[in-house]
């Protein structure tokens, strides 16, 4: 069997992130985008983390989506070991209600950016079709596939939906 390639690598904090970030993977997988999705800490597990990102362009990964919670330091981490587009997802965990997480996420150095993106499940179904937006501009048949789902989001929208004349 040929070598998994991933083109995006979707990374997070913890196991308990995963429900959440799995609407960054459905994004992809809608769009058949070969992905894959890591648990890995920047507090936890600080050489790990490091180690897979270092890693990730040599195996295909050519964009990063990165969610976590609290002091979400994890997108900034991978940007900081990489050169490769990080898209970070602030995910709400404990008592400030992922306010915590998007400050932190956004409020990179500048010469270190993440792309960020809404707290939650939007933010990672967002980072999942940015993520093939970026590839997309490389990719033709992406941009095709791209254009037909966002035209099947418009069709679903129903425009009026009641009239009423007592
Ligand atoms: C962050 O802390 C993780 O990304 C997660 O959102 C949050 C809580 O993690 P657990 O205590 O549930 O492992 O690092």
């Amino acid at each position: 069997m040929a070598k998994f390639k991933p083109l995006v690598a979707i990374l997070m904090g913890s196991n308990s992130d995963r429900e959440v970030m799995s609407a960054a993977s459905d994004a992809l997988t809608e769009l058949s985008v070969a992905h894959e999705v890591v648990v890995t800490s920047a507090h936890r597990s600080p050489e790990q983390t490091a180690d897979y990102v270092r890693a990730a362009p040599g195996r295909g990964v050519k964009v990063f989506v990165v969610g976590a919670g609290r002091a979400a330091h994890l997108a900034g981490a991978v940007a900081a070991h990489t050169t490769l587009p990080v898209l970070g997802v602030p995910l709400e965990s404990g008592a400030l209600k992922g306010m915590d997480a998007l400050l932190a996420t956004v409020q990179m150095p500048a010469g270190v950016p993440v792309g960020t993106l809404a707290i939650g499940e939007a933010g990672a179904r967002n980072a999942g079709l940015l993520a093939a937006q970026v590839l997309a501009l490389s990719d033709t048949a992406l941009a095709g596939r791209f254009k037909r789902l966002r035209k099947r989001m418009t069709a679903a929208v129903p425009g009026v939906v009641e009239q009423v004349d007592p």
